[in-house]
């Protein structure tokens, strides 16, 4: 329709001569809605957090005994090739409770798992399929 095409241009062009036609708006122009961070006191410095890490092999932990500063997390992360898990011999926490009831819910390799220390102590942790293998870690918070 070459007619339309026509139209179309004329009114254009009307559009520059009258000014105050309102013949094509531009409506809305796009604001880019910048996310203003609102009330984080921006003054009172938050505490870097330390991490260690503890590799995960097969079948023992490297480091084997970690010691750490209260406050400290621990990151074990898997570079074996095998199932474990982290879990604490008190029971305080377990990485992978389903294992190894559910073999797939058990740490694997590039897994990670991280555990927050607070109190000073010795946290002795074992992995639930290796232990008796001798697959133990103990943590030393001071
Ligand atoms: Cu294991």
């Amino acid at each position: 329709m070459s007619g339309h095409r026509g139209l179309a241009v004329s009114i254009a062009g009307l559009a520059l001569l009258a000014a105050c036609g309102g013949g094509t708006k531009a409506t809305s122009l796009p604001t880019p809605t910048t996310p203003t961070p609102t009330g984080s006191t921006s003054a009172s410095p938050t505490p870097i957090p330390t991490s260690e890490t503890i590799q995960v092999i097969d079948n023992d932990y490297v480091p084997k005994t970690l010691t750490i500063t209260a406050g400290t997390a621990v990151v074990w992360i898997e570079i074996g090739v095998s199932q474990h898990t982290v879990t604490a011999a008190d029971g305080s926490f377990d990485s992978h409770p389903d294992c190894p009831a559910d073999i797939n819910k058990c740490m694997k390799h590039d897994d990670t798992f991280v555990q927050t220390f607070d109190k000073p102590g010795h946290i002795a942790y074992f992995c639930k399929l290796h232990k008796e293998a001798g697959m133990t870690g103990e943590i030393v918070v001071v």
